[in-house]
């Protein structure tokens, strides 16, 4: 077997015909061996996702959906598809399910194609207060082409305030209401979302990119059976290739195909289907339950270190696979904290908090994520090391070389795509 690192079929091949470009996936790999990565919305995906990815099937046009496509030549790549449709369907007890948004972001534009017309009212969370750009932000194709009303999370509770969201649901009367988000780390009252939708006769949008991994191993609560449509990304806590997805009911299949395709896409990308098919197929093995439930554990346990190193949880901890830290007690931005943790080894985002004074670009905190160092192998007790690692760069910045090696020695027990793939 060869000795190279994974990185697809012929890495050696790669970096003698292309060096520089070589030189770039070594660099990158040697970038995240070396230290922590705490952005809640990445993962290390598996060989095999990351096989399918590498794979011919990057060059074959399959404009349509398994066994009515517009090209030739598309019987083998069918089986790749509908291996995922089932697969999805399975995971996630979907009705129907569409594998071809290449982003969470294409899947929200084509559930809101599929339901929605240009003027129409919808009602999502603010982005400041956890939602997501797509969710009708000012600078996203949402934000113009929609009416947009915004909720958002208590001041006192920082949780979603589901009385101002029924208040402005009677009062707006949206065609669609929009949950989830993407910097919120309690549950989501998927059953509340749906009454008020019902009391307004409006679509429920369930928009689970950060949660669905967690829902494919039943760790928390599932969007499936409260929202008419469920959009997701597959590269998150799902741990696939990079790419989205939308599970609906029957009733609205065909309305959400024909808006993936021809409204919103062109080919679908059949190797990155195919991927998702591995994706969904590891997903379904018990072992990804585990794997969640320590997607869970790992970020309480990196929460209350953090909160006993004086780093306040907004909303007091965590449900979920991240924390957003409010870090004004300290006197530091989530922009410095951010540039602090990068020197010392360790990944993470800076991120507004509800209510927050700064700007977007600087904040007043941050976001921290367990799909990463999960997949890598650490456990609760690491995560109270890297609490502490992390709460070290940002108060103290003189001291990034200790805590670049505490970093390193951590990484290096747990290696990221160990050699022998
Ligand atoms: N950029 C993603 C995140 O980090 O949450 C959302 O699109």
């Amino acid at each position: 077997m060869s000795t190279e690192p994974f990185y697809g079929p012929d890495f050696g091949r790669l970096r003698r015909e292309d060096p520089e470009v070589a030189q770039v996936l070594l660099d990158e790999l040697r970038r995240v061996r070396g230290g922590l990565q705490l952005i809640a919305s990445e993962n290390f995906t598996s060989p095999g996702v990351l096989a399918a990815l590498g794979s011919t099937l990057t060059n074959k046009y399959a404009e349509g959906y398994p066994g009515r496509r517009y090209y030739g030549g598309c019987e083998v790549v069918d089986r790749a598809e509908t291996l995922a449709i089932e697969r999805a369907r399975r995971l996630f007890g979907a009705d129907h399910a569409n594998v071809q948004p290449h982003s969470g972001a294409s899947a929200n534009l084509a559930a809101y194609a599929a339901l929605l017309q240009p003027g129409d009212t919808m009602l999502a969370m603010a982005l400041p207060h956890g939602g997501h750009l797509t969710h009708g932000s000012k600078v996203n194709f949402s934000g113009r082409w929609f009416d947009v009303v915004a909720y958002g999370v208590r001041r006192d509770t920082e949780l979603i305030d589901y009385d101002e969201v029924r208040d402005l649901a009677l009062r707006h009367r949206p065609k669609m209401i929009i949950c989830g988000a993407t910097a919120y780390p309690r549950l989501i009252d998927f059953a509340v979302f749906r009454g008020i939708a019902d009391e307004v006769g409006a679509w429920l949008l369930a928009d689970v990119a950060h949660t669905i991994g967690l829902m494919a191993g039943g760790v928390i609560p599932s969007a499936v059976p409260y929202a008419d449509v469920v959009t997701f990304t597959t590269h998150k806590a799902l741990r696939g290739p990079r790419g989205g997805g939308v599970l609906c009911t029957d009733e609205l299949a065909a309305k959400i195909d024909r808006a993936v395709f021809p409204f919103v896409q062109g080919g679908p990308l059949m190797h990155a289907i195919a991927a998702k098919a591995v994706a969904f197929g590891e997903a379904l093995r018990p072992d990804f339950a585990e794997y969640g439930r320590r997607v869970v554990d790992n970020a309480r346990s990196l929460t209350e270190g953090l909160a006993a190193e004086g780093m306040r949880p907004v909303s007091g901890g965590t449900d979920t696979h991240l924390a957003l830290v409010d870090l004004r007690s300290l006197n530091v931005t989530g922009a410095e904290a951010e540039r602090r943790c990068a020197d010392a080894g360790i990944t993470l985002n800076r991120n507004t908090i509800p209510y927050d004074p700064e700007p977007p670009t600087v904040t007043s905190g941050i976001r921290v994520g367990t799909p990463c160092v999960t997949t890598q192998g650490l456990g609760p007790v690491d995560l109270k090391e890297v609490a502490s690692m992390v709460a070290q760069a940002v108060r103290s910045p003189e001291t990034a070389g200790e805590v670049r090696k505490k970093v390193a020695a951590l990484s290096a027990a747990h290696q990221v795509y160990p050699s022998e793939f």
